[in-house]
């Protein structure tokens, strides 16, 4: 009798410890970063992904689920107590309701974990049974990546490249004038420092609308929780030699160092130090509609978004990485529905291109990368016109008035040079082509059992992303 409870107990003491080992070791977790700059299709791509991991139908890239190994995937609690949770469900209803609309905009860092059960591949499929493997899927905003350039500069030096940089811009006209009237050496007073930093927020709002995509520092853009904290009090004034106490330039540096250490900082060590696998969305067809400019500024933004990703750059953050390395990163052009497939080949060469510099210096370090075109949800179906005796490859879809139309949005280039170059050069306009951009609405939507909602090429991404874990 006491033998017996005696090693019932110690048996469901190894059960526990048992548990939280296995855990531990058997139950890996892949940690995907989800990035691009503003409206690049984050939330669209992360609720489709999640839809159509669990319904997968559409998911015949996906090698596990082509093999059939996959046995269910779910949603659980998410590792993270202090993150919020990435609003899954009221992302999927506005998406396939009865009345589907895009999501709102998201303005923060958020998480999901969605878990596996899949058989082994290979030689150990009889031998083990399914094991799990969790995906937890972090949505931040590409902008927060931008501020890592901070961190190398002072505020002395980062003043003096904003000013410059922003000089020609009309949207800066009336920060400009009143950074211009500032008396740095004069005693700070809050007032002034408040009415700064609203014109400068208001600049970097307005420059983000007209297409420029240089708009740090990034929480200005997106302040959450921190609106109206000095740490977002600041902006770049003309500034003289060392500051002395009290001064506006001595709280304004203050201010910047603060914004330093206590948002950029905490975002690198506590989320962006822990990715495996990184897909960076962005929106290419949007900015080769708004012009040359848009595209250059776009390429920049990208290699600087991606020197994140290269190890070295940065002494701080190459010691916060020792030993850890995102092992895979994603260059995705969004929002392809809006193209004919037959000129997706050509928005993935323009999307290889605008990465290329960077991505060799990822390559580099280790991590492997890919760039594909795709539309997390697919909004269009294609259909050919004919037009002045010529067949224009258009793709079909429902306005916001609710209508049904038709739209050819321009030829691609089939060399990438032809639109990067002129960006470069500073063109005004592209010379040979108009590219037009239409906004869609999400199609209603009747899907079938074990569906999930149309997409073009999330399973080839989901593949190259998780694929190799699964
Ligand atoms: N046609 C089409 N449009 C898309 C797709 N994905 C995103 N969009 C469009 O792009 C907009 C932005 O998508 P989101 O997923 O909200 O982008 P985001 O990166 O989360 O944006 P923020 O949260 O504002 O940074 C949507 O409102 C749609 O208009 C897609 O697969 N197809
Ligand atoms: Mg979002």
């Amino acid at each position: 009798m006491v033998i017996s409870s005696l090693s019932d107990s110690l048996v469901r003491g190894f059960e526990t410890v048992g548990d939280s080992v296995s855990e531990a070791l058997f139950e890996p977790v892949i940690r995907l970063g989800v990035t691009g700059l503003a409206r690049s299709g984050k939330t669209v791509f992360i609720t489709s992904l999640v839809a159509n991991l669990q319904d997968r139908g559409r998911m015949t890239g996906l090698v596990a689920q082509r093999e059939g190994r996959i046995n269910a995937a779910y949603l659980q609690p998410q590792p993270d107590d202090t993150v919020p949770r990435f609003d899954y469900e009221n992302h999927l209803a506005a998406l396939t309701g009865p009345r589907p609309h895009w999501p709102d905009s998201t303005r923060a860092v958020s998480e999901l974990r969605l878990s596996f059960k899949v058989r082994p591949a290979g030689l150990l499929s009889g031998l083990q049974g399914p094991r799990t493997v969790h995906l937890d899927i972090v949505d931040y905003p590409g902008e927060w990546l931008l501020d890592l350039a901070l961190l190398d500069k002072s505020y002395e030096e980062w003043s003096a490249e904003t000013l410059n940089r922003i000089a020609g811009r009309a949207e800066a006209d009336a920060f400009l004038t009143l950074a211009k009237a500032a008396e740095p050496r004069a005693d700070h007073d809050e007032s002034t420092a408040q009415s700064l930093a609203k014109a400068f927020s208001d600049y970097l709002n307005a420059a983000r609308d007209a297409g420029y995509y240089d708009c740090t520092p990034g929480r200005f853009l997106l302040p959450g929780d921190l609106s109206g904290s000095p740490v977002l009090t600041f902006a770049p004034v003309p500034v003289e030699g060392k500051p002395h106490r009290r001064s506006l330039h001595h709280e304004m540096a203050r201010r910047y160092a603060a914004y330093k250490s206590q948002v950029v900082k905490p975002f690198f060590r506590d989320h962006f130090s822990r990715i495996d696998r990184q897909v960076v969305l962005v929106d290419a067809l949007g900015a080769i509609h708004k012009g040359p400019q848009a595209v250059e500024d776009m390429r920049r933004a990208m290699a600087d978004i991606l020197s994140a990703f290269r190890p070295g750059r940065n002494a701080w953050l190459s010691q916060l990485l020792v030993g850890k390395r995102v092992e895979r990163i994603l260059f995705a052009a969004t929002k392809a529905d809006h193209l004919h497939h037959l000129q997706h080949p050509r928005l993935t060469n323009i999307m290889e291109a605008l990465t290329r510099d960077a991505r060799d210096r990822a390559n580099f370090a280790g991590a492997q990368t890919a760039a594909l075109s795709l539309a997390a949800l697919r909004a269009t179906t294609e259909e050919i016109r004919s037009h002045q005796g010529a067949d224009l490859p258009c793709v079909r879809g429902t306005l916001p008035d609710g209508k049904h139309a038709a739209f050819y949005p321009g030829e691609l280039p089939e060399d990438p040079a032809r639109l990067l170059g002129p960006a470069r050069g500073g063109a005004g306009a592209w010379l040979d082509a108009d590219y037009g951009f239409m906004a869609f609405e999400p199609a209603q939507l009747t899907l079938r059992p074990g569906d999930g909602p149309p997409h073009i090429r999330l399973d080839r991404a989901a593949q190259f992303l998780i694929g190799d874990r699964i």
